[in-house]
This record gives structure tokens, sequence and C-alpha cells, in this order.
């Protein structure tokens, strides 16, 4: 980055690319970009396009994750990982992610441009499943990238009844091989995400940017409760076993629940309905559980509750309940000397420094695994996201990045 750029140069320069990514989609409406698509392949050969401007070295690894490598004065040393998804949820926001991904290189292209090399390493990553959108298990690329990946989640199933390893085979890659993405904690110094807030606090506090304290704890859930099928207009009322109506009574219940522990929240965003028919009496009901808290504990105890209530409504209704936990990752502080180093340039960049907590989920939950984790949080309009009308104005695009670089140039100093 040049001494002074023009904010909104910058800005604008990062929203044209944000643009472009959001062209990349399955839906002809919106934005819908799922793991193991055709779209992730043309965003991924997108990204490395621009990661090789940037000077750096790109492909993708074994999963589908895009790695740039920009090399430090030493050939060979520690890297400073950057990064943020590339996937998103249905019908969704185009900064949530890719936002990350694009200041990312943003920042090494600045390098770049001015001949620097760090005493570290710089690696970019585009991670090709953080929603877990396509198939409920989420932070896939990153799991995979922390040598965590679970190879049962390979036999999940999408709404077609598509298999995960099938998916990956036909888009070119091959499920036996994620093993080789894994990377190990002594290749990295620090792992570093700007995301956008996706919630209302930077706007309410007319900030521009924040520091992430730290990353609430979140278990999902998958629900079937199976009754029995009748015909709506002959099966009377009482001894009902309608699927739908005892799943009607757990969305209550985890609402309830949820209310009950302070700091938690709990979802069902998913439902659907077998076999679906205006005039038969509902025989089955899947639905997913979202639940989280800013600490584990709080956690657990929702998911425990959450569990005795489906198990009780179930029985009171003459339902059969299979509860599966899809997902689970634990609340994440972020490191210190990181959040220490952010503050700073967010200070030097002339505002405010604010630390908030992060109730969504991030792939920097599980690359704590391989390094020392600091968030960037940037403003975004009314905290809106997974929401077509997310929005960054060009100006908080331009700081997020003006940040982060400060960032990267002074953390080869900041020891833990
Ligand atoms: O669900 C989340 O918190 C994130 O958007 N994946
Ligand atoms: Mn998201
Ligand atoms: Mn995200």
């Amino acid at each position: 980055m040049s001494n002074d750029p023009s904010p909104l140069m910058l800005g604008a320069a990062i929203r044209q690319r944000i643009d472009q990514l959001a062209a990349i989609s399955a839906q002809p409406d919106g934005l819908t970009r799922m793991f193991a698509t055709p779209e992730q392949r043309r965003a991924a050969a997108l990204v490395t396009d621009w990661m090789r401007q940037a000077g750096m070295t790109a492909g993708e690894d074994a999963i589908g994750n895009v790695v740039g490598r920009y090399e430090g004065a030493r050939p060979g040393a520690k890297a400073v990982l950057l990064g943020s998804h590339l996937d998103s949820v249905r019908d969704a926001g185009r900064w949530d992610g890719p936002l990350g991904v694009v200041t990312a290189i943003a920042c090494v292209d600045a390098l770049h441009r001015a001949g620097r090399r760090l005493p570290v390493a710089v690696e970019v990553v585009g991670f090709c499943d953080e929603e877990g959108t396509r198939f409920g298990a989420a932070m896939l690329g990153s799991r995979a990238l922390a040598g965590q990946f679970d190879t049962a989640v390979l036999d999940r199933t999408d709404d077609a009844g598509v298999s995960m390893a099938q998916a990956m085979r036909e888009i070119g890659f091959d499920p036996a091989r994620i093993g080789a993405a894994a990377r190990h904690p002594e290749e990295f110094a620090a792992y570093l995400e700007l995301h956008i807030e996706q919630g209302p606090v930077l706007e309410r506090e007319h900030l521009p940017v924040g520091c992430v304290a730290a990353i609430a704890s979140q278990s999902r859930l998958s629900v079937t409760l199976t009754g029995l099928a009748g015909h709506a207009g002959t099966v009377p009322m009482p001894g009902r076993r309608d699927a739908l109506a005892g799943a009607a009574e757990v969305v209550l219940a985890v609402e309830a629940a949820a209310l009950a522990e302070a700091g938690a929240v709990g979802t069902v965003g998913r439902l659907e309905v077998h076999p679906g028919a205006i005039n038969v009496v509902p025989g089955r009901a899947t639905f997913s559980v979202d639940l989280r808290a800013p600490q584990d504990a709080p956690r657990a105890r929702l998911v425990g509750r959450v569990r005795e209530v489906i198990a009780e409504i179930a029985a009171r209704r003459g339902l059969t309940a299979e509860v599966a936990l899809t997902h689970e990752e634990p609340a994440a502080p972020c490191a210190p000397h990181l959040r220490r180093l952010i503050g700073e340039a967010i200070a030097q960049e002339g505002h405010r420094v604010l630390e908030l907590p992060s109730g969504a989920g991030h792939d920097a939950m599980v690359m704590a695994a391989l390094a020392p984790i600091g968030m960037v949080f940037v403003r975004c309009g009314a905290g809106l996201s997974h929401n077509p009308d997310e929005h960054v104005d060009d100006a908080d695009a331009e700081v997020g990045a003006r940040v982060l670089h400060r960032i990267l140039s002074r953390l080869p100093d900041a020891a833990p």
C-alpha cells in the first residue's frame, strides 16, 4: 500500500474484486457458492490469479482451499497466515468471507509493489467451506488445513442425495487425498482474519473497525422427528402423531431455552417436512438446531437442555426422535499479543480501539490449533449479514486494509 492512498481508491479496488467474486454463483438472482461445486473452482481460479499477480506462488490444496505464499527475506521462514472463506450461505451477502481474502491479497500486493520482504513469509488462504451450507458439517477447509478433518463427514449427503466424497470427485478432487492438505504448527507464527462484524456494535459505536476478543462456542444438531402420516380429513386430533406439530413445539422450546441462558442464542434455520402435502398429517420433520454461547459451559448446558426437551416432546406426542451432533467448536480466545498489535494498528489509523466478542463462528476457531489467532472486524451496514443486503462502505474496507497492513508490517516484532 503506498504511503497514503486515497481512502476510496483502495476501498473501491477491494469492492470491485468483491463484486467479481459475487458474480460467481449457482443462484441466478443472488449469491450462493457452496463447497465442491463448479462455482468453488471458478472462484478459486480467480483468487489464484489475484494471488499470483501479487507476487505469490498460489494454488489449490487437496481439499480445495486456495493457498498463496509470499516469501520472507529468508526463504522457508515461518509464515503469518491471513485468510477467510470463499464459500457462502444460500442467498448470501457478498462480503462474508471474501472481504478477508481480498484484503489480505491487497496487503501482500502492496508489499510486492514496494519490493518489500518481511522477516516472515506471508501466506493467504481462501477456505473452500466455512459455512457448511451444502453438507451441514462446517469449517471443512480449515479443518483439513489444521489436520483435523473427520473423514466420516465424506458420507454426508446434500439435498439431492449426493455424498461429499462424490461431489469432490465430480469437481476433480480425490477425497482420499484430503490428508495432504494438513499443515503444521511449526510453519506458522500467527493466523489473522479480517471479517465483517455481522453485528450492529461497530455501527452503533460509529467505528469502522474493531478488535475481536474471543469467538463464541457453537454446536449444530440435526434432528428428525418421526410420527405417523395420515389423512388430514379423517385422522382425529386426539392421538395424532404429527411430526411437524412436534417440531413446531421444539422450535419454540429452543427459543425459550436460549433466552433462559444468559448470552446464548438458539436458532432453527432449516426445516423439511415429509411428505409435505396439504392434506397429509406430516409423518416426518427434519430440522437443524444452531446453539451458541460466549463460553463452552453455558453452550454445553444449552445443548443438554435442548436434547432433554426434544425427548420430552417426542415422548408426549408418540414421536421417535433422532438427534445428531453435526458440528461443534469450542470458544476461541484471541491471542493477547495479537489483540494488542491490532489495537495499536487501529489507534495508529486514528480510531478509538473497541474490543468485542464474535457471536459468529470463523475459521480462526480452527486455526487456533496451528497458531495464535487474531481477528479484525470491519463495520457492515446495520450489522446485516447472511443477507443479500450485506454491505461495507469503501472507506471502511480501506481502513480495514490499512489496519491489516500495519499489523503485517509489525508482526515479526511482536513476541507472544
Ligand atoms: O455460522 C456462522 O457463525 C458462520 O457464519 N459460519
Ligand atoms: Mn457466514
Ligand atoms: Mn464468515
